[in-house]
């Protein structure tokens, strides 16, 4: 652990006093304006947030720290985390110093799993994660540190501590909201010997001789981890923190935007229009056939769950990740086939939409299929899967945030009345 905290010591100060400097001296200029389109429209494309972590240019998908996403689909999640939170890969001492911090801090307290038991049988598993998350909230170093009386440049550091002691428990509560949900049997401990997504993936307790579930997870945990700073369990993650909240408060507010169907839901909505294609056509039907009830779906108002972005406008290379996964490990899946059919015929419906902006495939096109081909069929789970691999991305932004200082998230909002009156100046003119 000395190795990410030294190396936290040393450049999180200088990229504060490099921000500082940089705002003394060009503050003033414009980045971006901001149209009544845009006031209405969710903010879409207004420039105004800080996000080092990661980037997501329209044309080419997430860029973690300038390495596309396509070639880190081999590194373990913890590597991710390390070059999320410094913008490098770790060194073999890194690495097994992070290792090892995670392995500590895994222990959940017991009342963590009391309250999971406590809730009611049908909940929904990220209304679990997010409740067991906030009951953890009790063991925040940040907060005891902050009503101490820490100074501002000493705050990234119990923030690390909070971040890490989260990371390092959400497979075990993750993995036994899993089976306790779903009557999968007791909790099933961790191994310390296993890196943390193949620890996750044992406590699961999904049968994985060959080692090719455990591969997966750890691709999930990879591939999920971030999507730079505007999507809702980002900002909202952000704008918690901003307010001086600690990490158990700012993650589970986050984790209840990503359990929205416009956002990380879309992963279960997906597999259940996928499933219920297959139950009309008694199988995997033809691209006709698909083209047909895309149309359909569309028709009642609905949206195809996996297909567009709000800034990808090119198959999301997430997607493409795990697509490659399945062609090499779950080739004649009915479901995995049927995914694939799905991928040739809804972009050219939704081509001929003329407000849909992008026709394409996002991850949760096809992540779905796979975790359904390995015998975890509990759709509504999958969501919990996104939201770990989610957190690595939203709590670096967090310790980053606290280190350099960042204020307290506060934008303007107009009435709809100024808005009538800038039209009518508009008009006027
Ligand atoms: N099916 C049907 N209609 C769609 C659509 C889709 N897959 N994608 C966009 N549209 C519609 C929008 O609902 C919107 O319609 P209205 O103007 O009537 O409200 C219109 O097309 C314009 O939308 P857009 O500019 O193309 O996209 P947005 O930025 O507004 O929305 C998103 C982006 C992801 C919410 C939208 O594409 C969608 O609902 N997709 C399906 C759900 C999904 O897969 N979400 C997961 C995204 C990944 C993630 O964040 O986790």
């Amino acid at each position: 652990m000395a190795t990410l905290r030294d190396k936290l010591a040393t450049d999180l100060p200088r990229l504060r006093d490099e921000m500082k400097a940089l705002l003394k001296e060009h503050g003033e200029k414009v980045v971006s304006t901001v149209t009544l389109q845009q006031v209405f429209g969710g903010m879409r494309g207004v420039k105004s947030l800080l996000c080092d972590t990661s980037n997501v240019p329209a044309d080419k998908g997430l860029i973690v720290r300038g390495k596309p996403i396509a070639d880190l689909t081999d590194r373990l999640p913890e590597e991710i985390f390390y070059l999320l939170l410094t913008g490098e890969l770790p060194g073999e001492d890194a690495k097994r110093d992070l290792a090892d911090e995670f392995r500590e801090r895994g222990v959940v307290p017991r009342y963590v799993w009391q309250v999971l038991e406590a809730l009611p049988a049908g909940s929904h598993p990220m209304a679990m994660l997010s409740a067991a998350i906030l009951s953890l909230e009790h063991e925040s170093k940040f907060r005891r540190f902050y009503r101490e009386g820490m100074g501002k440049d000493e705050y990234w550091e119990p923030m690390l501590d909070d971040c890490l002691n989260l990371l390092a428990k959400l497979p075990g509560i993750a993995a036994y909201i899993y089976r306790l949900r779903f009557d999968k049997g007791p909790r099933i401990p961790g191994d310390s010997e296993l890196d943390w997504g193949a620890n996750f993936a044992k406590m699961l307790g999904i049968e994985d001789g060959d080692g090719r579930f455990t591969r997966l997870v750890r691709l999930y945990l990879v591939l999920h981890c971030d999507h730079e700073g505007g999507n809702v369990s980002a900002l909202t993650t952000h704008t918690v923190g901003s307010a001086l909240s600690d990490a158990y408060y700012a993650l589970s507010a986050g984790l209840n935007g990503l359990a929205g169907p416009l956002h990380g839901l879309a992963n279960q909505e997906c597999l259940r229009w996928t499933l219920g294609l297959m139950h009309k056509f008694g199988g995997t039907p033809t691209k006709d056939q698909i083209m047909a009830y895309t149309r359909e779906t569309l028709a009642d108002g609905k949206v195809i769950p996996g297909y567009g972005h709000a800034v990808l406008r090119v198959v999301d290379p997430r997607f493409t990740a795990f697509y490659e996964f399945g062609e090499k490990h779950c080739a004649g899946d009915p479901v995995f086939e049927t995914v694939k059919v799905v991928f040739q015929a809804v972009p050219e419906v939704l081509k001929t939409v003329e407000k849909i902006s992008n026709p394409w495939p996002n991850v949760d096109a096809v992540s779905g299929s796979l975790l359904w081909h390995f015998g975890m069929k509990e759709f509504s789970y999958y969501t919990v899967l996104f939201g770990v691999s989610r957190a690595m991305g939203v709590l670096s932004n967090l310790v980053i945030n606290r280190g350099v200082g960042g204020p307290i998230v506060r934008p303007k909002s107009i009435t709809t009345e100024l808005a009538r009156k800038l039209a009518s100046e508009a008009t006027a003119s």
